[in-house]
């Protein structure tokens, strides 16, 4: 905190969302009044920019349209109406309720519904918040598997961690693959450190069924089809072993399985890979041909690549890559995908506050397992009637009555309309938290920086006053956030050396104490052999949607990102919905004219567990067979409410209980309305 020209506090805070840039930021205040928010010119990842999205946060900080008291529900489930109660009568209402599905049914009839709105180590989802509480009530535990669980899973079988680089050593790389991700979008932070390596030469690829953005700006762009990456992967590793490329003296000390794996290779020449990915067999053989002679390559693949059936494969098979060329020797090489393995916080969530083991409840598989046996479901930082697999199924299960649902939020969502008690929750500048990038090797520190605006509170005083009004006597319920903050960095881990809540608090953001520039895995990995596993599972996973000529839906529908939403938090701010220009499909020509349709029509996109209405786009930044609309928009904001998560079935990707947003049949018609 300082003190800056005409008398106005610069208060330092961080971005909560769930995004990996986890910008730094200065809070301009005056009078307790939040005046404007910047990037933080000092932090070496932000550098002074945030984004199209949150420079707009401060709008939603003060929007007439937050939640500021606790509300109680007095229409029916789903009809978003409510009164307005105080918070004993909040408190005491939930207590009765909670008590009595204790006694009745024990605490496993309470799924604790945590999401992604806050990354927060303190108030958020990666420290999981609230975990004592549900302990000391023996509530279900909530697998928090919505984003990325396939890709860690992949990762962390053939590296023993999902860390990789630090994506701040792009600027190293000479050749660099975009694989799956819309860095432009996404994460738009990592784009200067790739401008970095462009101005020192580096060739820059993007791999993508749709022409994005990012794709735009890239030197070449592959159109792969959809779920079929690990296949790319081992063509392109086929072209380095005719190359004689490969680094026998790295595979030879710091991995196993090899001889295996190469024969796998070796069943997949450019030819037999271009017609599984529908990629020009020359464009393969000249990107493999590229890599086998090109040192660092750098590999940016993210989350998007990963929601398939296959997607914890395609992570495993993509991480192969730096280990055959050898490019983990070398700052620039290796593949990004998460930060988050380097993040050794003590997250202490108490397991032994627990009578006894508790079930888990998954989150992406809500629609299934929000069933009779679960009595209260309590959501918060989420918005599962916007985000979650199969929407109408959950909608239905969200409408039975004897469900108690509460749910603590900045604003009326989807989720909302069907709670039965509305807490108000504090937004990032009105709390305290500890965050870390999980593109970035930063601690972040946020500074509350004006109080709380009506009878809002923060996630953790929400269960403190709770616990107290219950009568629950386990001290370390009531610890604050500053004791919270001390726990989180007392695990002793040599990468947080020197790094205390006072010298954040002072500093706003700490680098990682880990050498620069980091090569992590120059010499083995943290598996227990110390070697990279090669074929610790199949190679490649196909598709669901391998399968799109046999039955009624032909399509693939892929939902990633919004520029303009991060996730559907802003979903709901004016601006930003309007320059989203609303819910759109992108259909390639050939597809739009042998089913009628016309640009700028409303259509229905389908399946068997339902649909949306979205406006088509006839283009061709997306391949034939494929058709694309962003996750994000709110049903009720929405022509023919409903969303993307309509048409995507709640099922599992190979490995950690994925989700498969991508890998979903569809036809689409024009709409009757
Ligand atoms: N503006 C904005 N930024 C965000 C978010 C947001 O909603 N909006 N969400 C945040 C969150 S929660 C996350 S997890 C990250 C996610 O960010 P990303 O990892 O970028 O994930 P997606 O947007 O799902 O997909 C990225 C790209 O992968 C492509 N893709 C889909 N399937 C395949 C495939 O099979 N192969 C290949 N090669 N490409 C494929 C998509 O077309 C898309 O362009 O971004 C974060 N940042
Ligand atoms: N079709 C499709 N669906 C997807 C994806 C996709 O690619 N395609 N991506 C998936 C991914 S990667 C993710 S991470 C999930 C995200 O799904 P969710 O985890 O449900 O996240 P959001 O939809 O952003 O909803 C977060 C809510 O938390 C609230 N919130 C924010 N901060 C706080 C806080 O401090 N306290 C409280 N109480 N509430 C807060 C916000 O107002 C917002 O309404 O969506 C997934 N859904
Ligand atoms: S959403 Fe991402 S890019 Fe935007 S301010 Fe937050 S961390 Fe930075
Ligand atoms: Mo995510």
């Amino acid at each position: 905190m300082s003190l800056g020209d005409m008398g106005e506090l610069r208060v330092l805070g961080a971005c909560p969302l769930d995004c990996p840039d986890t910008c730094s930021w200065v809070v301009t205040v005056r009078d307790g009044e939040a005046l404007g928010m910047r990037g933080n010119p000092d932090q070496p990842y932000t550098r002074g920019a945030l984004c199209v999205k949150v420079n707009r946060y401060l709008e939603q900080v003060k929007s007439p349209d937050r939640i500021l008291y606790p509300l109680r529900r007095t229409g029916p489930k789903g009809s978003g109406e409510f009164e307005r109660i105080t918070w004993d009568e909040a408190l005491e209402e939930i207590s009765v309720r909670l008590r009595r599905i204790v006694d009745e049914h024990g605490g496993e009839a309470i799924w604790p519904y945590q999401g992604t709105g806050t990354l927060g180590y303190i108030q958020g989802v990666e420290g999981e918040a609230g975990r004592r509480f549900w302990n000391v009530l023996g509530a279900s535990r909530h697998v928090a598997n919505i984003c990325s669980a396939a890709g860690n899973a992949g990762l962390t079988e053939i590296n023993g961690t999902p860390g990789g680089m630090d994506p701040e050593t792009f600027a190293l790389s000479k050749l660099i693959l975009l694989w799956g991700t819309n860095t432009l979008t996404s994460g738009h932070h990592l784009w200067k450190f790739i401008q970095d390596a462009r101005a020192d030469g580096a060739h820059v690829v993007a791999i993508d069924p749709i022409r994005t953005r990012t794709a735009d700006q890239a030197d070449e762009y592959l159109p792969i089809r959809p779920g079929t990456d690990a296949a790319l992967a081992l063509g392109l590793l086929n072209v380095v072993l005719a190359e004689g490329a490969e680094d026998r003296d790295y595979l030879a000390r710091h991995t196993e399985g090899w001889e295996g794996f190469r024969e796998e290779i070796l069943r997949h020449p450019p030819e037999v890979v271009a017609e599984i990915t529908g990629l020009p067999e020359s464009d393969i053989r000249a990107l493999g041909l590229r890599l086998a002679h090109t040192r660092p390559t750098g590999i940016r693949a993210t989350m998007g690549i990963q929601r398939h059936a296959g997607g914890g494969a395609a992570l495993r098979t993509i991480a192969a890559i730096p280990a055959v060329t050898g490019d983990w020797r070398r700052p620039g090489g290796g593949v990004a995908y998460s930060t988050s393995g380097y993040i050794h916080l003590n997250i202490d969530t108490r397991d032994d506050l627990l009578a006894r083991p508790v079930r888990r409840r998954t989150m992406t598989r809500l629609a299934d397992e929000l069933d009779e046996s679960v009595k209260c479901l309590w959501v918060y930082g989420a918005n599962p009637m916007a985000s979650t697999s199969d929407q109408n199924r959950i909608r239905e299960r969200l409408l039975r009555e004897d469900l108690f649902t509460v749910v603590m939020e900045h604003f009326p969502t989807d989720t909302v309309d069907y709670a039965d008690i509305v807490l108000p929750a504090t937004m990032q500048i009105e709390h305290t938290d500890l965050h870390a990038g999980y593109g970035h090797m930063y601690l972040m520190w946020n500074e509350p920086a004006v109080p709380p605006p009506g009878e809002c509170l923060s996630t953790m005083e929400t269960f403190r006053r709770l616990a107290r009004h219950m009568g629950l006597t386990e001290p370390s319920l009531y610890d604050s956030d500053l004791e919270l903050a001390e726990q989180l960095l007392s695990s002793g881990h040599p990468s947080l050396a020197g790094i205390t809540v006072d010298r954040l608090r002072k500093e706003g953001w700490v680098r990682l104490s880990v050498p620069r520039p980091f090569t992590p895995f120059a010499d083995g990995f943290p598996t227990p052999s110390g070697r990279l596993r090669f074929g610790s599972g199949p190679a490649y996973v196909p598709p669901r949607t391998a399968s799109a000529a046999e039955g009624p839906y032909p399509l693939t529908l892929v939902t990633p990102a919004s520029h303009m939403f991060l996730n559907s938090t802003f979903g709901n701010n004016p601006e930003l919905l309007r320059r989203s220009r609303g819910p759109r499909v992108l259909v390639n020509p050939a597809d739009a004219g042998s089913r009628g349709l016309v640009d700028g029509q409303r259509a229905r996109v389908f399946n068997d567990v339902g649909g949306f209405e979205a406006v088509v786009e006839i283009s061709d930044r997306v391949r034939p067979g494929v058709v694309a609309a962003t996750k994000g928009h709110w049903r009720k904001l929405s022509a023919g409410g409903s969303t993307v998560n309509a048409a995507v079935e709640a099922r599992d990707a190979d490995l950690g209980r994925g989700a498969v947003y991508h890998d979903n049949l569809v036809e689409i018609s024009p709409s009757a309305s």
